[in-house]
């Protein structure tokens, strides 16, 4: 894959990895463009969502295609990207600069973002985080340069998204509007398919008992309650992993010399997964761990700027949580 600037390219990736005809992408830009109406109409609303729901039937074919594949079986990577989509760049306006910031009108690209989504599961929200928008911005805050989330600017630590939480996303996506100035900045990727392969037996072992805590991160404004659990979980040799290592403290000292290890294996096979304007990437949030490195924002209107979104399998999945049976999670 050509944006991956460090780590393995294997043949699989490029089953993962679709770049839009010019005839594909206006198909979907059309599709975009019914559901944002020019703009009249709001993302958060349950009937704009339900008619997104059902347009998702009416997306080009191979992006059909690549997406029930990568549900299926998402690669030793964990990794989906796709390329060449409607964000419609000249015409964006300024990269918000606020934070919490979240798109509630359904513009193009945040149409774009939701549509996709939905094609691969349920779109779901954190009603206490970035107050339960299903399209957030994912922007550099000025004052939050050295914080650990996604409004920072310094190098973001590898996470599972929301890994203190029982109905965290299985799905990531995020959606490039924009990259940094000098086009650089990643999204830092890696796999624990590829990481537990350098882990010894007996460190496995230890990943695999709950000797380890995970604190909500700052985005988050609810407390919740800290209990033990295994940082591996499932098969031995394919398992999920659920670990943020800004977040994630080990309860012995046996279990924080396994979870340096695992942290050393993550970075050995992580890649730089440099997200262009256009381009959306969608991370299996089991076996996928993400972070960022780090750019200079300027604050001048052209910063880096995505739109992400966080996808279910399952519709009943925290159902006793989320008020109506709607997509916010509390
Ligand atoms: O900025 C990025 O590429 C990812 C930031 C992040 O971890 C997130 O928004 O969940
Ligand atoms: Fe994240």
């Amino acid at each position: 894959m050509d944006t991956m600037n460090q780590g393995t390219l294997v043949p699989e990736r490029a089953l993962l990895d679709l770049t839009l005809t010019g005839a594909e992408r206006d198909e979907l830009g059309q599709v975009a463009a019914l559901l944002a109406d020019a703009g009249r109409r709001l993302v958060d609303d349950r009937e704009w969502l339900a008619q997104a729901r059902e347009l998702t039937s009416r997306l080009p074919l191979r992006l059909r295609e690549v997406v029930r594949r990568f549900r299926h079986d998402p690669g030793d990577d964990a990794v989906m990207a796709l390329r060449n989509l409607p964000v419609g760049d000249p015409g964006l306006p300024a990269t918000p600069t606020v934070a919490e910031s979240v798109e509630r009108t359904a513009t193009v690209p945040a149409a774009v973002a939701v549509l996709i989504s939905l094609y691969l599961g349920e779109v779901v929200a954190y009603r206490d985080e970035k107050s339960g928008a299903l399209v957030q911005n994912v922007v550099p805050v000025p004052g939050r340069e050295e914080s650990q989330s996604n409004a920072g600017s310094i190098p973001l630590e590898l996470h599972v998204e929301n890994a203190f939480h029982a109905h965290r996303p299985d799905f990531v996506g995020l959606l490039c509007l924009r990259n940094d100035h000098s086009g650089t900045a990643g999204t830092l990727v890696s796999s624990v398919r590829r990481a537990v392969r350098l882990l010894p037996d007996d460190v496995r072992d230890v990943l695999f008992q709950p000797r380890f805590v995970t604190e909500a991160p700052p985005s988050f404004r609810s407390a919740n309650s800290v209990e033990g659990h295994p940082v591996l979980e499932g098969m031995p040799d394919d398992p999920n992993v659920r670990v943020d290592f800004n977040a994630t403290s080990p309860l012995d000292d046996t279990a924080k010399a396994a979870l340096e290890l695992l942290r050393t294996a993550f970075l050995d096979v992580s890649a730089s997964l440099v997200l262009q304007p256009g381009e959306m990437a969608f991370l299996d949030n089991r076996i996928a761990i993400h972070g960022r490195t780090a750019f200079t924002p300027r604050y001048d209107g052209r910063d880096r700027w995505l739109h992400r979104t966080f996808v279910h399998l399952d519709n009943r999945r925290g159902l006793a949580q989320r008020a109506d049976g709607g997509p916010v999670i509390s």
